[in-house]
């Protein structure tokens, strides 16, 4: 997104449904139109929620946010709920050098195999330059559950169109546990251009609707890591620039 100005986050009470993942839909916490979230700060109340990571801010949209160009206007409408994470953050943060993230550490079952899914976002605006590139989002596992050993697992694009608004695409990943916690890390790969006015990237990566099922199809129980995420949180960031850079 384009805009920089900071509108004060609003935190509701409302506890999301839990499905494996705590606020997989990040429609907690609400804003009425956008909020910031710099490296280490939680995304959402609930014990076990997403933290961001990295070296710059991540955005979380409500579809309430709109960029108007008269007649027309660019629209942000979420996958599901009303409200997406764009990874990029304001403007695009890679174009500053900054890694933006998000990560979660979940309760897994060793030897188990599941299903990571997401949908990827990418806004195609015709009449806003910096949103017509593919949007890009980087996948990192940490299957020892010791914090250390985070891999890239792949990067998932999204080239598809749905014209002034968000296209959403559904991306899977299948992984065996190893530990009794998986720690899931994704960042912005979006282009963020190089010179502002002759290279413009692209302003937006959304995220939405992240679960994480058993292949038997069973929710495992909700991770209880309260301590061992206030440690995550900073060594997440440092792992994500080594890795990145
Ligand atoms: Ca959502
Ligand atoms: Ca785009």
């Amino acid at each position: 997104m384009c805009f920089s100005r900071v509108i004060p986050l609003l935190v509701s009470l409302t506890i999301p449904s839990w499905g494996g993942i705590v606020n997989g839909s990040f429609e907690d916490p609400f804003v009425p139109v956008f909020g910031l979230f710099a490296p280490g700060d939680p995304i959402g109340g609930q014990v076990g929620t997403w933290r961001a990571v990295g070296s710059g801010n991540v955005i979380l949209l409500n579809s309430a946010y709109t960029e108007p160009r008269p007649p027309e206007e660019v629209r942000f409408d979420a996958q599901d709920g009303v409200q997406a994470l764009d990874l990029t953050g304001p403007g695009n943060q890679l174009e500053f050098g900054n890694i933006t993230g998000i990560r979660q550490l979940v309760a897994t079952v060793p030897n188990q195999q599941y299903v990571l899914s997401f949908y990827v976002g990418n806004q195609d605006s015709t009449i806003v330059p910096r949103y017509q590139l593919p949007s890009s989002i980087r996948l990192f596992l940490d299957l020892t559950g010791t914090l250390s050993g985070h891999q890239s697992v792949g990067v998932f694009t999204n080239s598809d169109s749905t014209l002034n608004n968000v296209n959403w695409k559904l991306f899977t990943y299948t992984f065996e546990a190893q530990a009794n916690f998986t720690d899931i890390m994704f960042s912005n790969e979006t282009y963020g251009g190089e010179e502002p006015f002759d290279d413009p990237g692209d302003n937006y990566a959304g995220l939405d609707n992240v679960s994480l099922q058993s292949k038997q199809g069973n929710d495992d129980p909700i991770p209880e890591p309260g301590s061992v995420l206030l440690l995550a949180g900073g060594l997440a960031a440092v792992l994500l620039r080594r890795r990145i850079r």
